[in-house]
């Protein structure tokens, strides 16, 4: 697929969830610098910042696409065109591979946390907390799933059919149950976009209610992020900027009549480090006040 169209494929939500939108931009990419007819290695790698900026900009909540981009143009090093090329596309196969393993080695490490007879919430659609959940089913634990609707787009829906064809008993919630039903849940398991220096965990809207009402009725909440996910913008001190997508999203303005009503669409929000119990990476299960850690080793690698 040509940037453009895994662009717009990002843009229009077609391609998403924060490891996927990162793999198909390194795809994307690598296809584009396979492609790319340009002699001079200067102009070379300018085309292909342009073609980065373009993937950078569809979606800039989840830190695991610029991380990810910006892995492939450390990587896009050399004396000619042939050897940034290969350069590059060597490391998007081994990006793509890594974020691969990284899932399975979470879905290992998280299903651990899962025992016997658990009833488990989960919100929004995460591969890597999803992946845990099927291993914990995989392993003949006996385990039972709310998945929330996940308003306005319904990931929850994605969630439930990839839940109930792996077998899972999985019953779909509306997101404004999820206080009603805490009382029988037993962890919370959900996905990051971003993990920030100070523990905060950017996820789907709504992931700060139900970590909120977790804690309330003492439910452990576990969050599965591959370290790609973590950001070390933050440790600059720069916020992590909140997508806010179409209001048509939400509701179609004909309902209200001509009357003048706002809709706000914000698409992520911060869930502070006190309501997470534990962050599960691929190099292991940690605080999320040991984020910046993460973050630290990840620059000296
Ligand atoms: C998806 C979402 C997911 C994270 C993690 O939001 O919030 O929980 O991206 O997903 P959207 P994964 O549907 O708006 O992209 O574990 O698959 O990376």
């Amino acid at each position: 697929m040509s940037i453009d169209e895994t662009a717009s494929k990002i843009e229009k939500m077609e391609i998403r969830g924060a490891g996927e939108i990162a793999r198909s931009s390194v795809l994307a990419l690598k296809d584009y610098a396979l492609n790319l007819d340009e002699k001079d290695p200067g102009k070379y790698l300018e085309a292909l910042r342009e073609g980065c900026m373009r993937l950078k900009n569809t979606r800039p909540t989840a830190v695991s696409l610029s991380n990810a981009l910006s892995f492939l143009m450390r990587h896009a090093k050399g004396d000619s065109v042939l050897e940034i090329r290969n350069n590059l596309a060597s490391a998007a196969d081994e990006f793509v591979e890594s974020s691969l393993k990284a899932i399975a080695q979470i879905a290992d490490i998280g299903s651990h946390r899962i025992v016997d007879g658990d009833m488990i919430l989960t919100h929004c659609n995460s591969t890597a907390a999803i992946g845990a959940i099927i291993r914990a089913h995989r392993d003949d634990k006996r385990i039972k799933v709310y998945a929330t609707e996940t308003r306005p787009r319904h990931q929850g829906y994605i969630t439930a059919k990839v839940l109930a064809g792996e077998g899972v008993d999985v019953t779909l919630i509306v997101d404004s149950a999820v206080r009603f039903f805490m009382q029988e849940v037993d962890i919370v398991i959900i996905g990051a976009d971003t993990v920030a220096s100070n523990g905060f965990v950017i996820n789907k809207i709504g992931t700060s209610q139900v970590a909120l009402c977790a804690h309330e009725a003492r439910v452990p909440v576990l969050v599965c992020a591959e370290t790609y996910k973590f950001s070390r913008e933050t440790v600059m001190g720069r916020i992590v900027e909140i997508e806010e997508r179409d209001p048509l999203e939400i509701v179609d303005p004909a309902v209200f009549d001509g009357l003048d009503v706002r809709v706000k669409n914000p698409v992520f929000d911060a869930t502070p480090p006190r309501y997470i119990d534990s962050i599960v990476t691929e190099v292991g299960v940690i605080s999320p006040y040991a984020a910046f850690e993460i973050i630290k080793k990840l620059e000296e690698d």
